[in-house]
């Protein structure tokens, strides 16, 4: 058996032949490449913009912020790097994470193998000499064994389709791709596209600047206090104290973090009180974050029990809003509490009871187009400044479908994929030999703390393609056999929870014409590195494992 030619490459060299391709450079491509160097692989990054930080590059809008804890929502790998970078908000901001990828980047010398401006077009495997050629926008080409998409899961903007959008004599922002240099909407009426969770983080912020805020809310979402605030610097000592405890339990939690013990519960919503579910649900909303969805052990199996936590979210949005019709039209009645991805706010509902700032309802009144002047929804026109659109994402296939993807035979991602992802452990393809997806759909990913998802499916791709050049291997590919069980799984955990329930872009159902899918695998994260170190121990098991032909050279 030949080996997949490790460290025959020249790193700067642009026709040069590489053990891998990694396309990003977020929180997953600069780990991923990081692992590499460390196995003495070479490796290039192609990143379309021009800097680091992936989804934290592009979406600037002001207010972004995680909604993940800042202790937890950073790396792991290097206890030097968690121990002495310091979060200043319990929750980071943006330019916040940002710095952090950056320091990161610099600390580990990453940059000198990432080619920066550089957007990946098509991707197509050979099979006579078992490489991918990788073709970016600038028309070079290079070859890799190894093809690894770190190319996030909301990394594709959802354009604006509004006829009349060209006719807009004021100017338009998409949050998902907001000017680096920022905006000032300081004495302007703007108006404000959806409401997910990019909107109401932004909402409160924008309503600060603008003379007059329209809001254009099609369907409402649940949304949570962050109760944000300077991080305590006497949780920043315990939580350093035992850091490595702490990263164990989160890796082999449900969803990648931490839920205090006295957060969390098993016990059915309905074995309870009303006054005693009311207490619960309180003690977690005067905490903020998702602590709520934790307080009992059924609420996103049983829509009775859901509806528990609906009615007490619809309580306190009543209690914050002022007006009882804005109040009702802010409250979610279409979807279980959670099954949307549960929103985390600063002062979102509050926001409402502004004199400058008004919901428009276009659910029963559409937006028809986009004028000259403003916005004509079927009831009115609203004069505008400027727009923001917070529509959202193709999300988890929207960017891989994006790059022309090329198999064996020379089939099409885009056609295997026709019909919504299939994927063997999120990670894997069949039928698409030596290509990894880091978080792609069928794993965890957008239903975890991402960066512990991210830092485990690069080790796992790490460790195989160690595994790999030990054994001299050339080729491993997803068996068919192997990808239908495990889409099969995915899609009974799925079932058995209310997620499928919702139209969320969980399932596709943001973009007009994407199949509709349970996208991500909702078993657990600790369940789910279980299984995938299983795969590992067994030797790569549900993958076939191919020597290079002694004729064909790398
Ligand atoms: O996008 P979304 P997002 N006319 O898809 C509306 C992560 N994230 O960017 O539901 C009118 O959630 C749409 O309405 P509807 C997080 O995982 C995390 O806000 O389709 N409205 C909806 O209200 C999140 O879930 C953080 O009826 C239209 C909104 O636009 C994910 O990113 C922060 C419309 C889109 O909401 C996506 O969030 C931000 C139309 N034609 C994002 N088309 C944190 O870490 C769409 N809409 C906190």
């Amino acid at each position: 058996m030949s080996t997949p030619n490790p460290g025959t490459a020249s790193r700067n060299s642009h026709s040069t032949q590489l053990d891998a391709v990694i396309v990003g450079a977020g929180l997953a491509g600069l780990y991923m490449l990081h692992r590499l160097r460390g196995l003495g692989m070479s490796g290039r990054v192609f990143e379309a913009g021009d800097g680091v930080g992936g989804t934290w590059f592009w979406n600037r809008y002001p207010g972004a912020r995680c909604d993940i804890e800042s202790m937890d929502y950073s790396y792991s790998f290097s206890d030097e790097l968690q121990q002495e970078w310091q979060w200043t908000e319990r929750y980071a901001s943006q330019p916040e994470i940002l710095r952090y990828i950056n320091h990161v980047a610099d600390r580990f010398d990453l940059r000198r193998d990432i080619q920066f401006e550089t957007r990946v077009e098509a991707a197509t495997w050979d099979d006579a000499t078992h490489r991918w050629t990788i073709r970016t926008e600038r028309d070079e080409s290079v070859t890799a064994t190894f093809c690894i998409m770190a190319t996030g899961c909301l990394s594709t903007v959802q354009p604006p389709r509004f006829a009349g959008l060209e006719t807009f004599q004021g100017r338009w922002y998409k949050t998902g791709n907001w000017p680096h240099e920022g905006v000032d909407f300081s004495g302007q009426r703007v108006g404000v596209v959806g409401t997910g969770s990019s909107a109401i983080q932004s909402i409160p912020i924008i309503a600060q600047q603008a003379e007059q805020l329209f809001v254009f809310q099609r369907t409402p979402n649940f949304s949570v206090p962050a109760h944000n605030a300077p991080l305590d610097p006497e949780h920043e000592r315990e939580v350093k104290a035992n850091y490595a405890e702490r990263r164990r339990l989160s890796r082999e939690s449900r969803s990648g973090y931490i839920v205090p013990l006295d957060e969390r519960s098993t016990q059915p919503a309905l074995d309870f009180t009303l006054d005693e579910r009311q207490a619960a649900y309180a003690a977690r909303w005067s905490r903020g974050g998702f602590g709520l969805l934790a307080a009992f052990g059924d609420l996103y199996a049983s829509k009775e029990a859901n509806d528990t936590a609906a009615a007490f979210v619809h309580e306190r949005i009543r209690e914050t809003v002022h007006d009882p019709v804005v109040a009702e039209v802010l409250s979610p009645k279409d979807h279980p509490v959670g099954t949307k991805r549960l929103c985390v706010d600063t002062d979102y509902y509050a926001t409402y009871n502004r004199d400058n700032v008004t919901l428009v309802d276009v659910r029963p009144a559409p937006i028809e187009a986009i004028t000259p002047g403003g916005l004509q929804t079927s009831e009115g026109e609203y004069a505008l400044d400027s727009i923001v659109f917070a529509i959202g994402f193709d999300a988890m296939t929207g960017t891989l479908l994006n790059i022309d993807i090329r198999g064996a035979g020379g089939v099409a991602l885009r056609d295997t994929w026709a019909e919504g992802p299939r994927s063997y452990l999120g990670i894997a393809i069949a039928g698409f030999p030596n290509l990894f997806t880091i978080t792609g759909p069928g794993s965890p990913s957008v239903l975890s703390n991402m960066i512990v998802s991210i830092e485990q499916h690069a080790d796992w791709i790490a460790d195989c393609l160690a595994w790999l050049r030990e054994q001299g291997v050339a080729q491993i590919e997803a068996t068919l056999d192997a990808q239908d069980t495990w889409v099969e799984r995915v899609n009974e955990v799925a079932a058995t929870t209310l997620y499928p329930t919702a139209g969320s872009w969980y399932m596709g159902a943001n973009i007009p014409g994407k199949p509709r899918i349970f996208m991500p695998y909702i078993g657990g994260v600790g369940k789910y590195r279980q299984t995938c170190d299983e795969v590992a121990a067994n030797g790569y098991e549900g993958f076939t494992l191919t020597a290079l032909p002694a004729t064909a050279t790398p």
